[in-house]
């Protein structure tokens, strides 16, 4: 095998229970974005794009979605380096424990490339970074490991690990999901570690049995405790992490209007996918009677009204159905007289004639794949949980 500089983990195995239904059959980085993209080509890209050519995926949960959209890596290889994107699904040697336990799990993997960093990148963020940028602050700071950060609201900061530096950005403080938090500073999940080190840590937590082996809970907080040098990388653009209904929402409603936040496909930042569908573009197009714009794929088929949605690759909407502030995913299929707002509506989800999925912009609704709604009762959003259940015809 080759010697590499660095190569990444992309962890993709967790079950996302925060995004069910969406996630009863897919993982969750194998979850539709963007009407053309699943979540997992964020980070793949990245790699791509930021010369990273070798990159071990971690796959645990619903495996089979992402080996199914990743297969050899075509899309996500660079034809001219000698990298390798690899599936890395548990083995002989047991279930992924956690996030931590799933790359000691792999030790054997990283060695092969004898790298002097490992990049260790999530399955469920939505973002552009050039991670030679990051990687080059890492090897100029000398730290043992860097963690990614950036702002986020104060009301959101206990889904994120908190972080408090020194004038340097050294990390003096990291808690994990703080019910209380006392700063808005949060670590992306995104880390690079010198490889000898984080493998002594590796080693010596496979076997500790307090341990809930994972790198936000367990192996920061021990690392700091240690006094290792753990330095802060302030990311600056656009990063969401959509583990959440309404963080997968805000997401693609951060891509409509003109004055959008985040702009998918950039020519200096292009997206990779694996769709070998007919026409892949994807257009803006302002559907009447609105003028509100929304995002919808070529090859949909749109006989009612569309407001600020976002529409995947072969949805259908029939006569007199109106969708407003809502995501559909790829292949389903709206009746007539339909009223969808403050939804995400999974792939192959059939909506019967009349029905309604109220949401609320705080509470989004979600239909799971495959599921089929009929007209009666009325869904607000008080009923998620029934929503997982065909309703029969009244
Ligand atoms: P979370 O996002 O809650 O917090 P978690 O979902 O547990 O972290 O895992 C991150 C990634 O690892 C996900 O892509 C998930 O699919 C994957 N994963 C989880 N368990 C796995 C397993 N057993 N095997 C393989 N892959 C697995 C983390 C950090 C926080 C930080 C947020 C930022 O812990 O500190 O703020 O990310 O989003
Ligand atoms: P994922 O983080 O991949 O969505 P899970 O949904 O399985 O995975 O949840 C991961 C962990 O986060 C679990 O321990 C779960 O209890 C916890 N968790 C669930 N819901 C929330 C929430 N709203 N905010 C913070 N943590 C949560």
């Amino acid at each position: 095998m080759i010697k590499k500089d660095c190569i990444a983990m992309l962890l993709a195995g967790g079950e996302g229970r925060r995004l069910a239904p969406l996630t009863s059959t897919l993982a969750k980085p194998a979850v539709p974005f963007g009407g053309h993209y699943r979540i997992v080509d964020f980070p793949l890209s990245n790699c791509l794009n930021s010369g990273i050519d070798t990159v071990g995926v971690l796959t645990q949960y619903a495996a089979e979605s992402l080996h199914d959209h990743i297969g050899e890596g075509a899309p996500w290889k660079n034809a001219s380096a000698d990298g390798d994107i690899v599936l890395l699904p548990p083995g002989e040697q047991g279930e992924y424990r956690g996030t931590a336990d799933a790359i000691t799990k792999n030790i054997e993997f990283i060695d092969q490339y004898d790298p002097e960093n490992v990049l260790i990148l999530s399955g469920d963020h939505i973002y552009h970074m050039d991670y030679a940028d990051m990687l080059e602050a890492h090897n100029r700071s000398g730290a043992n490991a860097t963690l990614s950060v950036m702002e986020v609201p104060l009301n959101e900061a206990h889904r994120f690990g908190i972080v408090t530096t020194d004038a340097n950005l050294r990390v003096v403080d990291f808690t994990e999901k703080p019910a209380k938090p006392m700063s808005s500073l949060a670590s992306m999940g995104i880390y690079v570690f010198k490889w000898s080190y984080l493998r002594s840590y590796l080693l010596n937590d496979l076997d500790n049995e307090a341990s809930g082996h994972d790198f936000g809970k367990d192996l920061l907080p021990l690392m700091l405790n240690d006094g290792s040098q753990l330095n802060a990388y302030p990311f600056a653009g656009y990063w969401r992490d959509v583990g959440t209904a309404n963080s997968l929402w805000e997401a693609h409603m951060d891509l409509l209007g003109d004055n959008s936040e985040f702009q998918l496909n950039k020519s200096e930042w292009p997206m990779y996918t694996n769709r070998q569908v007919s026409r892949p573009s994807l257009f803006r197009r302002t559907l009447a009677p609105s003028p509100i714009s929304s995002m919808v794929h070529e090859t949909c088929t749109i006989e009612g009204t569309v407001k600020h949605s976002v529409l995947f690759r072969g949805v259908q909407v029939g006569k007199g159905s109106m969708i407003a502030d809502s995501v559909i995913m790829p292949e389903a299929h709206i009746g007539r007289n339909v009223k969808i707002e403050y939804a995400i509506i999974g792939e192959n989800a059939v909506i019967r004639d009349g029905a309604e999925i109220k949401g609320t912009p705080g509470e989004i609704l979600i239909i799971g794949p495959s599921e089929t709604v009929y007209a009666k009762p009325v869904i607000r959003s008080q009923s998620v949980r029934s929503m997982q259940e065909p309703f029969e015809p009244a």
